[in-house]
């Protein structure tokens, strides 16, 4: 057209981003050793699960070999991984807790 100034400009939207921070899994690994009794102490102790909770979540974990025990903010995750690693390791069982992120 006659009146085209030229402009060859892109019009970008964007849309308004409120971002959330990841996710961590918080799992529990079976092993051959550790008490029963103690993995229910640990869950109600470190992750405020009631009695049949935390019960119904150790036997998952000693059918399946791993349980996703709670889902954290990465601050939050790392520290319930060190408390449950830490706890086990003065009682001397070889319980063993990982955080993993999440997709
Ligand atoms: N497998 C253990 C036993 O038979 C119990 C157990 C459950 C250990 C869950 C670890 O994360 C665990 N005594």
């Amino acid at each position: 057209r006659s009146e085209d100034d030229g402009d060859t400009s892109i019009l970008t939207a964007t849309k308004p981003k409120t971002k959330r921070p990841p996710l961590y899994k918080v799992l529990l690994l079976n092993d051959d050793f550790t008490p029963m009794e103690f993995v229910v102490h640990v869950l109600e102790r470190f992750f405020g699960l009631n009695h049949a909770q935390a019960f119904e979540i150790m036997l998952t974990v000693h059918k399946k070999g791993v349980a996703v025990v709670g889902v954290f903010s990465h601050e939050i995750a790392e520290t319930k991984v060190a408390q449950v690693m830490d706890f086990a390791r003065r009682h001397q069982h070889p319980l063993q807790c990982t955080m993993e992120k999440e997709d």
